[in-house]
């Protein structure tokens, strides 16, 4: 028996020498030294012995059951000693190498744009907000003075919300459309009750529109002024500030009659041409850009009284002021800014987008 001892610790030790993981380490202690392991099967024949055999066998147990686990504290220390360094080496990591820059965005040219325009006004007092994008017929229409059958409605190109049935979707206030310009705001706020009204609402506008010069979807920013007196004066000094802050100091605006329904009396508001300075004319030649010394901003006006009506307010009482400009157009008529065809805007193509 004590010769099949010491075979046990010799067999142990060369086993855990050569074992290379902690799971083969722990398949090898519940072989070796488990409750039925190996060195529990030799130890049953302990019984069997006299008290001197006993004597001289047990103290051979101890000295082999000391050497097995002195062998299995080796192995695991062996081990655990190669997986931290394993780690090390996979984790390393040069902190002087120079690090990898994240990919930084910035805001679309769009976005840029709106930031400045409602900067320029707030410096007039005039308080961003916003109105929906998803209306009804009334805010977009009837409140502004166009009623259902009126021609001049065709040149909006609305686009309407249809249900699942098919059929253009209908509340109270009428047909749900997508707002074909930002004019639906001025209702609505005057809706709200607190005036006078200072407001630059700006907003996306759908158009069944798509060339060169028209986005299907398109910015607008709706200014409108309600107070006591407003006067046609107050809304060029207004237009001119913006014309001034916006495209530089030396640029003019001009008020031209025009007709909307919803504004009494109505202007186009032109800016003096940067590239001919409002001349018409380079080198004695018609510039090729305005031909006539002017282009066109957007609709301006004083506000119908129906309109006021419409707001809750007494015209008698109450005037106003209003204009609407589109947002890619005014930007794409700033100095230096050449874009040949507008849809190029919304392409997410990042060669171009990137350059602003
Ligand atoms: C209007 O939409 C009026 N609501 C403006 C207004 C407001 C007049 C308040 C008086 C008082 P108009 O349809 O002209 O007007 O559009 C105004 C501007 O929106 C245009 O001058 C142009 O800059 C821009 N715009 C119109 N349609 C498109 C389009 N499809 N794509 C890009 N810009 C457009």
């Amino acid at each position: 028996m004590e010769n099949e001892l010491r075979q046990l610790l010799a067999e142990a030790q060369a086993k855990l020498s050569a074992v290379d993981t902690m799971a083969d380490l722990e398949v090898a202690r519940i072989e070796i030294l488990g409750r039925k392991g190996k060195l529990a099967e030799l130890l049953k024949g302990l019984a069997a012995l006299s008290i001197e055999e006993k004597k001289v066998i047990g103290a051979v147990a101890n000295e082999v059951k000391t050497g097995i686990e002195k062998a299995f504290m080796e192995a695991e220390s062996r081990l655990s000693v190669a997986a931290a360094s394993a780690k090390n080496e996979s984790e390393w990591l040069d902190v002087t190498l120079p690090g990898i820059a994240p990919e930084v965005g910035h805001a679309h040219l769009t976005t840029q744009a709106i930031e400045d325009i409602t900067n320029i006004f707030a410096h007039l007092g005039f308080v961003r907000s916003r109105h929906p994008e998803v209306d009804w017929d009334y805010y977009a229409f009837e409140a502004m003075n166009m009623p259902s059958d009126h021609p001049a409605r065709d040149d909006w190109e609305t686009f309407f919300v249809r249900g699942e049935n098919g059929e253009v979707k209908t509340g109270a206030k009428g047909k749900m459309l997508l707002t074909p310009h930002t004019s639906n705001g001025q209702v609505r706020e005057m809706e709200k009750g607190v005036f006078p009204i200072r407001m630059i609402s700006i907003g996306k506008c759908f158009r069944r529109q798509a060339d060169v010069r028209h986005l299907p979807m398109f910015h607008q920013f709706e200014g409108l002024v309600i107070d006591k007196k407003a006067s046609v004066t107050e809304l060029k000094g207004v237009c001119d500030y913006f014309a001034k802050s916006y495209f530089g100091p030396d640029r003019v605006t001009r008020l031209r009659p025009y007709h909307f329904r919803f504004t009494e009396p109505s202007f186009e508001l032109d800016i003096s041409c940067s590239v001919c300075g409002g001349t018409g004319k380079v080198d004695e030649v018609k510039c090729k850009l305005c031909k006539e010394g002017w282009l066109e901003l957007g609709g301006a006006g004083m506000v119908h009284p129906n309109v006021i009506k419409a707001g809750g307010l007494d015209p008698d009482e109450y005037s106003g002021f209003a204009f609407g400009w589109g947002v890619e157009r005014t930007m794409m008529m700033r100095a230096g800014l050449n874009i040949d065809d507008i849809r190029i805007l919304y392409k997410n193509d990042l060669r171009f987008i990137r350059q602003f």
